[in-house]
C-alpha cells in the first residue's frame, strides 16, 4: 500500500508521537452537500478539530494516490473539481489503477484510516440498509463490522431503513453508544425509537469502552451516536413529508446504486428549503468537536 499512499507530514508526526488525530471523509464534501456550503463545511470541520487541539486528516484519492490529510488546494479540488468520483472500498483499486480523483465514503475512509493507524473518525450519518425491496446495503456497514475504530456520527441517514440498519449492526457485533442520549439519533432528528447498547456522557467513558473492546480482542467499530443540536433539529412532521416525497422522486427518476444517497439528500434539502442542510452542517460540526475531544482523551 505504501507507494500508493501520501500522508501529510503533520499527520505522520502526530501519529508517531501519539498526538490526537481525527479522520474526516470527503464524500460528504463532494457529493453530500451543495456548493458553496460544502467547502465552507469542509474548512469549518478542520478548524473545529484544530481548535480542540487535534489534527484533522481528511482522506481522498488524488490522481490515484490515497491521500491522508489534505491541504487547502486539495480540499478545494474535492469540493469544486469536475469529475470527482464517489469512491467506496470496492472502487479503491480501480481509482488507484486509473489515477482518478475521488472522494472517499465512510467505508473506504475507514479502510484507509485504520491501515495508517488512525483511531477516531467523525462523520454525519453512516450508510446502512436502504428502504425498498432490492437489498441495497451500504458498504459502510461491513466495514464498520471489521474495523476497530471509534466512529462518531448522528446515526444512519434518515433516508435509510433505520430499524433494519440497527438490526444489521447488532448481528455483526458493532457496539452502538448513545452520546448523552438513550436512543439512537435519526440524523436530522434527535430520536428514532431504536435502542443503543450503552450510554456515555463523556469522552473518558467512550475511551474506556473502546479500550475494553481492544482488551477483549473485539475487532468491530465503536459507533458513537450524537444527536443533532436541538436548535437545528428538523421537526418530525416536516421530515416525514419531505422524505416520502423525495423517495417518490427517486423511484420515478429510477435513481439507484451510488447515486441514491446524494440524490435523496439533495432532494430533501430543496423540499425543506434548506432546513435539512442546516441540520446536516450543524451535526457534522458538532460530531467533529466530540470526535476531537475523544481523540484527545485517547492520546
Ligand atoms: N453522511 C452525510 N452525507 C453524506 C454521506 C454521509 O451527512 O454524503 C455519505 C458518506 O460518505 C457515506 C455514504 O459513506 O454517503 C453512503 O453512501 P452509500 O449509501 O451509497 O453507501
Ligand atoms: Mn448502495
Amino acid at each position: 500500500m505504501k507507494h500508493n499512499l501520501i500522508i501529510r507530514p503533520e499527520i505522520e508526526s502526530a501519529l508517531a508521537a501519539n498526538r490526537p488525530v481525527v479522520v474526516l471523509e470527503s464524500t460528504v464534501i463532494a457529493h453530500g452537500l451543495p456548493r458553496p456550503q460544502n467547502l465552507e463545511t469542509a474548512r469549518s470541520l478542520e478548524r473545529i478539530v484544530r481548535d480542540e487541539g487535534a489534527s484533522p486528516a481528511t482522506i481522498a484519492v488524488l490522481e490515484g494516490k490515497l491521500c491522508v490529510g489534505l491541504d487547502q488546494n486539495q480540499i478545494e479540488l474535492i469540493g469544486n473539481g469536475e469529475n470527482v468520483k464517489k469512491i467506496s472500498t470496492r472502487d479503491l483499486a480501480v481509482a488507484v489503477t486509473r489515477g482518478w480523483n475521488g472522494a472517499t465514503t465512510v467505508a473506504s475512509t475507514l479502510w484507509v484510516a485504520h491501515r495508517v493507524g488512525i483511531q477516531v473518525f467523525a462523520t454525519g450519518g453512516i450508510g446502512g440498509v436502504h428502504r425498498g425491496s432490492l437489498p441495497d446495503v451500504s458498504a459502510d456497514l461491513p466495514e464498520l463490522a471489521h474495523t476497530p475504530m471509534i466512529v462518531v456520527c448522528s446515526g444512519a441517514k434518515i433516508v435509510l431503513d433505520l430499524p433494519a440498519t440497527r438490526e444489521w449492526l447488532e448481528t455483526r457485533a458493532v457496539t452502538v453508544v448513545g452520546y448523552g442520549c438513550d436512543e439512537m439519533p435519526a440524523f436530522y432528528a434527535r430520536q428514532s425509537g431504536l435502542p443503543v447498547d450503552a450510554r456515555c456522557d463523556s469522552p473518558e467513558d467512550v475511551v474506556k469502552l473502546f479500550r475494553t473492546q481492544r482488551d477483549l480482542g473485539i475487532e468491530t467499530a465503536l459507533l458513537v451516536t450524537v444527536p443533532v443540536p436541538p436548535a437545528a433539529e428538523v421537526p418530525q412532521a416536516l421530515l416525514n413529508k419531505i422524505l416520502n416525497e423525495s423517495l417518490d422522486d427517486a423511484e420515478q427518476s429510477k435513481i439507484n446504486g451510488r447515486d441514491l444517497t446524494p440524490f435523496l439528500l439533495a432532494r430533501m434539502a430543496e423540499r425543506s428549503e434548506g432546513a435539512t442542510l442546516h441540520a446536516n452542517i450543524a451535526l457534522l460540526e458538532n460530531n467533529a468537536r466530540v470526535a476531537a475531544k475523544i481523540a484527545n482523551e485517547l492520546s
